[in-house]
């Protein structure tokens, strides 16, 4: 018999959600940068443990949103919770029950429906052993949580117990994956992402929230290479010079970064052209919203 279904992974921007997505399924699926709010969009990895398929839930951060894309990131983590049959909140051990965390427990029964909810303290390689007993204890009278984990998503410590334990939670039926699969993304996506991911590293402050990636043409070759074409978007003339770098050296440093990446992934050569354009509305463009797989509403 097996079994198979979602599990969101929850928390504050810079929990440590992506990394763990990404040691679970074995693979670099969600890029993963120290910077809060590099995941915008749901992104859907697949682990396997025995019988059960586990498609894990990547989601963008909670936080209290500001701008367009903010509410529209934190929609689609709360929906991606909402779809999910179980929960697990991800929670830093060496910053505890902040203020973050304490909204995020205040909104949290009105998503779970009587759905299992985990904890997950992450980074306990960051703390002493000592702090996190009075962290579990304290936690666990905010919430009713199923069970409790203490993880290092980077290490790896923790990781197998919880996937085994998800994996027997979670509904007998059919896979919902082939077995193969790893990632419910486009390729197209997840190599924009990839560019995106080195930007952000390269570039500071305000400007990777202000800028996004996307693939515009993708074209498979008689030698087996593929050729791809991605723009940047940014909102100003300066960060388009901020991005191309002196002489031009900061984009061909995350071009020839971004491209030995998909290669690997690929397995495969990489021919990656890359182009800046100032779009000083994107923010407020609904094409751009759906390229990065969010809802782009009225509302938000
Ligand atoms: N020390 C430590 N750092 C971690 C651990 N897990 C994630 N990180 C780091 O925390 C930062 C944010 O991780 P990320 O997965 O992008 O967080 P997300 O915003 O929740 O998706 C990155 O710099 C990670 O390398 C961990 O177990 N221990
Ligand atoms: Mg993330």
């Amino acid at each position: 018999m097996t079994r198979a279904g979602f599990v969101a992974l929850i928390g504050e921007p810079n929990a440590g959600k992506s990394t763990l997505l990404n040691r679970m399924v074995g693979a670099k699926v969600a890029i993963v940068t120290h910077k809060v709010q590099t995941t915008r969009a749901r992104i859907r990895g697949i682990a396997i443990e025995d019988e059960t398929q586990i498609v894990f839930v990547d989601t963008p951060g909670l936080f209290q949103p500001r701008r367009r894309l903010d509410r529209a990131m934190v929609a689609a983590a709360w929906g991606g919770a909402a779809d999910a049959d179980i929960i697990v909140l991800l929670v830093e051990a060496h910053r505890g029950v902040t203020e973050g965390v304490k909204r995020i427990l205040d909104a949290l029964p009105e998503v779970t429906g009587g759905r299992n909810v985990a904890l997950v303290i992450n980074k306990i390689d960051r703390v002493k052993p000592e702090a996190l007993l009075g962290l579990t204890r304290d936690l666990n009278d905010r919430f009713t949580f199923a069970e409790t984990f203490l993880i290092s998503a980077e290490k790896g410590h923790g990781v197998d117990k919880l996937r085994q334990w998800l994996a027997g939670e979670l509904p007998e039926g059919p896979w919902l994956y082939p077995e193969d699969q790893i990632a419910d993304l486009p390729m197209r996506m997840i190599a924009a992402e990839m560019t995106r991911e080195k930007l952000t590293l390269r570039l500071h402050q305000e400007l990777p929230y202000q800028m996004t990636v996307e693939t515009e043409s993708w074209e498979e070759r008689k030698d087996g290479s593929a050729r791809v074409e991605q723009v940047i978007y940014v909102v100003r003339d300066g960060h388009k010079g901020i991005v191309l770098g002196h002489k031009g050296e900061t984009i061909k440093a995350v071009s020839k970064a971004a491209r030995e990446e998909l290669s690997e992934f690929l397995g495969r050569k990489v021919h990656l052209f890359l182009q800046v354009k100032v779009r000083p509305n994107w923010l407020e463009e609904a094409e751009r919203y759906s390229q990065m797989g969010l809802d782009f509403k009225d509302g938000n």
